[in-house]
């Protein structure tokens, strides 16, 4: 039984090592969510029962292995879950694009959060316009061509980032596209049509059966301005 430990109230990072539980049908308890799960969230991060103590949410619990980084989480995982080519270059190809795909993360959060994540979004205001103003323009378009380039090179088949199997980091070029979806309508809707194998592969993730019923399920929260994709109108155009 897998222990998944993550902030209980919003998708975060924690939502990208979910859906791999998910797809997979693994056997995982989302421990903050239970009763004194935040105690036990801390007692981990501060390497009180003498585990390898992780920086920050979120991590896993494998038994006595205890992992933090999302991508170093989806590395372990993704073998153990079926969720990764068996080759072990092509293992790292798909660790390399899940790091860059974190990259992409931090840099949506920090369109909200561009000076400090002490100070609230209102009073940084001004420098999160100016941050999301280069990102739409500049870094969206730059991530999305590299991930359209990498699905029009992978020519066992188009719809997988790596092989022709879904790996852990199509689930997460999923939950990306969803979450900027939610951030940036607009701006999706008039880049992301440059991008048509970014939104096929998206699209079929999408379908998949074990995802769609955990998407449908109570289990997937909503995305909401608490979380690293919020919607704010004045970041968007
Ligand atoms: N690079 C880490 C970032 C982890 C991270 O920033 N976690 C956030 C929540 S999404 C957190 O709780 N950070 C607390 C902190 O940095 O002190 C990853 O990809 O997992």
């Amino acid at each position: 039984m897998y222990e998944l430990y993550y902030w209980p109230t919003i998708q975060g990072r924690g939502e990208f090592v979910r859906l791999a539980l998910e797809q997979a049908d693994a056997e995982y308890v989302d421990m903050a969510r239970k009763k004194d799960g935040l105690a036990k969230m801390q007692a981990l991060l501060e390497g009180k029962n003498g585990l390898t103590p992780p920086f920050a949410p979120p991590f896993l619990r494998d038994g006595s292995v205890v992992i933090g980084q999302t991508a170093a989480i989806l590395f372990y995982l993704g073998e153990r879950l079926n969720l990764a080519p068996r080759n072990n270059i092509q293992r790292l190809w798909t660790h390399q694009i899940q790091l860059t795909i974190s990259d992409l993360i931090t840099e949506v959060h920090d369109t909200h959060h561009p000076l400090s994540v002490d100070l609230y979004f209102e009073e940084q205001r001004s420098a999160a316009r100016r941050r999301a103003k280069t990102f739409r323009e500049e870094r969206l378009p730059k991530f999305l061509n590299w991930f359209e380039t990498i699905l029009d090179r992978n020519e066992s088949d188009r719809h997988c980032l790596v092989g022709r199997s879904v790996t852990y980091a199509d689930l997460s070029l999923f939950q990306v596209v969803e979450g900027l979806g939610y951030a940036f309508p607009k701006a999706m809707r008039r880049t992301g049509r440059n991008y048509p194998r970014v939104a096929t592969a998206h699209g079929a993730v999408g379908q998949l059966p074990r995802l769609r019923s955990y998407l449908d399920s109570d289990r997937r929260f909503p995305f909401n301005e608490d979380d690293i994709f919020r919607h704010y109108g004045e970041l968007d155009a």
